[in-house]
């Protein structure tokens, strides 16, 4: 049977919208998109977690992959999965080898939507509703799916449905609490430890927390989402020597698209006193706690650009680019450091600096909203011993996404005088207020003085002229 009269017409316009361009099809959505092209180009992107991928892997995320079903590779429910098929297969491949793990040692589930997803499917693999998980609390440099809570209320579905105690850094250095970990994993006997961090500048001491792990029998997972750029290319200490289970991100400094991995041990677990060995069934609770246990079909196309990202974290040329990672670090530490301020713990191991703000009398929030009036991208966070979450003391700022655009340690230099001329500029305003001023009459405060609304325009078109002049990885329009 044909068309009915009348839509024949309808039909042929149908035909030629599948095959439209995006800026002819949906032009709304096309000037939003180049909206933010323009922001990232032009502004400062100093956000620790963010970074900007490369065109080959965009290609690959807004591929055909993303039309098709499946399963797991050989799971025949969906038929004709052949592609997909190999393409997870060769994702599952490159994954192990960009972290130079043996396949008869280690497996890895390729298919979490992204991080927070990843790590749940962990927790409910190996741990029983209520079972005892510690992470290092989020106001401390944690994740929020560690098991954040607050005195009157669970915030991560970690806490929710399972009980979840915090270790924390120590408040006068910064650096992660082990001694009190041990103590209160005696107490609290976990059955997961956490090793991962979310705003934390310093490498973690695996094989410390792999002792308190083993005292207590418990598993220990390493989250590498920030870090697991910096792991492949081999320039920070890796959690494959210690940690039973490492989950990731594989947007951050693995620079992917956004999507999630969980790697996990096979083999020979433990042996006890009289030879009998535990052997590790990671790898059937993981695959089913993701599939079906908390997910649908995967995202092919994700895994498709993910896949694209780790074949280039195995070039000299990724490796090149996370010692530049560090070293720009660096160069911005000690930069703003000249400039009078406090980094927390006093440097940087890794690609994230937290710059603790109470000592020049004002906080994170005031100073974000300025920066991002100026077109610096960065986020609040609370410094370690902040009373309140709700004004945090600190500006987390990372260099990945800048060092993908080309700067180097001048150019972070520079970075750091545009901040600090945008933090003077939040103690003007500031000192213009009551000192109880309200966040909300701070904001107002800076976009209704006229004098504070010069100095912003002067800093932002020196920011944007300086942001444009490095490369933009990615595709040239979208
Ligand atoms: N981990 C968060 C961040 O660091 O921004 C994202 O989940």
């Amino acid at each position: 049977r044909g068309l009915e009269n009348g839509h024949v017409e309808t039909w042929n316009s149908h035909k030629k919208m599948m095959l439209e361009p995006l800026a002819v099809n949906d032009a709304e959505m096309f000037s939003i998109i180049k909206k933010e092209k323009h922001r990232q180009m032009y502004g400062l992107e100093l956000i620790a977690s963010e970074n900007f991928t490369s065109r080959a892997v965009l290609e690959a995320l807004g591929s055909c992959m993303n039309n098709k079903y499946s399963k797991y590779p050989g799971q025949k429910y969906y038929g004709v999965t052949e592609n997909v098929d190999e393409l997870q297969k060769l994702c599952q491949r490159r994954a192990l080898e960009a972290y130079s793990l043996d396949s008869d040692k280690w497996g890895v589930n390729v298919q979490p939507y992204s991080g927070s997803p990843a790590n749940f499917a962990v927790f409910t693999a190996i741990v029983e509703p209520h079972g005892r998980i510690m992470g290092l609390d989020l106001p401390d440099g944690g994740h929020l799916t560690h098991g954040f809570m607050i005195e009157k209320k669970k915030i991560s579905a970690t806490s929710i449905f399972f009980e979840s105690m915090p270790y924390k850094v120590n408040p006068e250095t910064g650096y992660i609490d082990y001694d009190r970990l041990q103590e209160n994993a005696r107490l609290f006997h976990p059955k997961l430890i956490i090793a991962g961090t979310s705003c934390y500048s310093r490498n973690i001491d695996y094989a410390r927390m792999r002792q308190i792990a083993n005292e207590n029998g418990a598993y220990l997972m390493g989250d590498m989402a920030h870090i697991s750029g910096l792991v492949a290319a081999g320039v920070v200490p890796s959690p494959f020597d210690y940690c039973d289970i490492v989950s990731t991100t594989t947007h951050k400094t693995l620079r992917g698209c956004r999507g999630g991995l969980i790697f996990f041990r096979k083999g020979v677990r433990s042996v006890d006193a009289k030879g009998k060995e535990t052997i590790y069934n990671l790898e059937s609770l993981i695959n089913q706690a993701v599939f079906p246990g908390l997910q649908g079909g995967p995202h092919n196309h994700a895994i498709a650009g993910v896949a694209v990202a780790l074949k280039q974290a195995m070039t000299p040329e990724f490796k090149a680019y996370q010692k530049q990672v560090l070293v720009n670090c660096k160069a911005l530490s000690t930069a703003l450091i000249e400039h009078g301020y406090k980094i927390v713990t006093g440097g940087s191991d890794n690609h994230l600096i937290l710059l603790d703000l109470r000592s020049k009398g004002t906080d994170g929030g005031r100073a974000e909203k300025v920066l991002e009036a100026c077109a610096i991208a960065c986020n609040k966070n609370t410094c370690p011993g902040d009373k309140s979450a709700l004004r945090p003391s600190g500006l987390r700022f990372g260099s990945p996404a800048l060092t993908s655009r080309g700067l180097l340690e001048d150019d972070f230099r520079k970075v750091a005088d545009f901040l600090h001329r945008g933090i003077e500029l939040t103690l003007e305003v500031q000192r213009s207020l009551d000192p109880k001023a309200t966040l909300k009459e701070f904001i107002q405060a800076l976009a209704k003085e006229e004098k504070f609304q010069q100095r912003v325009n002067e800093l932002r078109a020196e920011v944007e002229a300086f942001a444009g002049h490095f490369a933009m990885p990615g595709h040239p329009e979208l």
